[in-house]
C-alpha cells in the first residue's frame, strides 16, 4: 500500500497482513499523520525465515524505516506499540498519545487493554475459530465464537463502555492511539461476525464513527476483501 501509483518508496514500510488488528493500528497512526509508508505482505502461517529475522517476538507486525537502514535488522522496530510511539516522535503531528501527562498514560493504558485483553477474547475466542478454520479446510468453529462472545466479551464490553462515558473519544475529547487500537481490536470480531452491540451505546457510538474515519476505513477494506473469499457470510454471535 503506497500513496499511488508510481510512488517512489517510503522510509516507512509496514510488514505484517491487514488481516492482523497489529498491522492496521500502525497503519491507522500513519494515515491519520499523513506518514507515507510501504505495506509488504508477510504471513504468519508460515512465517518467512528473512522476517523471523527481524521479529523476535515471531509476530507480525513489524516496521523498517529505510532511512535508517533499508536491510537488515538495522532500522526495524516489532511491536506494534513500539512501531506507533515511533511513528508518532518522527511525524509529531498530530499527537495521538494526549496533550497531558495524564493523559499519554491513560491512552497507553487503553491501548494495553485493547491490545491484550480485547484482542486475546476477539482474537483467539472469535476470529481464529472461525476463519482459521476455514483456511485450514474445516467448518468454522461458531459454538467457540458464540460461547467466548456470551461469557468473556460483557466485562469487556462493559468497561469501555464505561471508560467513554459521554465522550466521543477515550482521553481528551480527541483521537489517541487508545480510540485506534480499541477499535482495531474490535473490527477483529466484525471481520467474522455481525457484532451487537446495542447494549454498549457509547461504544457502538464510538464504534460507528471511528469505522467510518478513512484511517480505519483503508485497512479494514483490504482485510475485508481477504476474509470474505474464504467467508462470504459473517456468523451471528447470538
Ligand atoms: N504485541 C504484538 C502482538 C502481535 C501479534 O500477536 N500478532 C499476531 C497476528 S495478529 C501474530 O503474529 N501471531 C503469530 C502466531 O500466532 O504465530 C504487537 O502489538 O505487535
Amino acid at each position: 500500500m503506497t500513496d499511488g501509483p508510481g510512488e517512489t518508496a517510503h522510509d516507512l514500510v509496514i510488514y505484517g497482513s491487514p488481516v492482523s488488528p497489529f498491522a492496521r493500528k500502525a497503519m491507522a497512526v500513519c494515515i491519520e499523520k499523513g506518514a507515507g509508508f510501504d505495506f509488504e505482505a508477510v504471513g504468519i502461517m508460515p512465517m518467512p525465515d528473512w522476517f523471523k529475522a527481524i521479529s523476535p517476538m515471531r509476530r507480525i507486525p513489524v516496521l523498517r524505516d529505510r532511512s535508517i537502514s533499508a536491510e537488515g535488522e538495522a532500522g526495524t522496530i516489532a511491536d506494534s506499540s513500539a512501531m506507533c510511539a515511533y511513528i508518532d516522535r518522527k511525524h509529531p503531528e498530530p499527537t495521538l498519545y494526549g496533550a497531558t501527562a495524564y493523559g499519554h498514560g491513560r491512552a497507553l493504558m487503553i491501548e494495553e487493554y485493547a491490545d491484550t485483553t480485547l484482542a486475546m477474547a476477539g482474537g483467539l475466542g472469535i476470529f481464529r475459530p472461525v476463519f482459521f478454520s476455514i483456511v485450514q479446510g474445516k467448518e468454522p468453529d461458531v459454538a467457540k465464537a458464540r460461547e467466548t462472545w456470551a461469557n468473556e466479551f460483557p466485562p469487556i464490553l462493559a468497561y469501555l463502555n464505561g471508560q467513554l462515558g459521554d465522550a466521543d473519544f477515550f482521553i481528551e475529547d480527541t483521537l489517541s492511539i487508545a480510540d485506534i487500537a480499541v477499535t482495531a481490536c474490535m473490527m477483529q470480531v466484525a471481520l467474522v461476525a455481525d457484532m451487537p452491540l446495542g447494549d454498549y451505546p457509547a461504544l457502538a457510538k464510538h464504534y460507528a464513527h471511528m469505522t467510518a474515519r478513512p484511517s480505519i476505513a483503508g485497512p479494514f477494506a483490504k482485510a475485508e476483501g481477504i476474509v470474505r473469499k474464504a467467508l462470504p457470510e459473517r456468523i451471528q454471535l447470538t
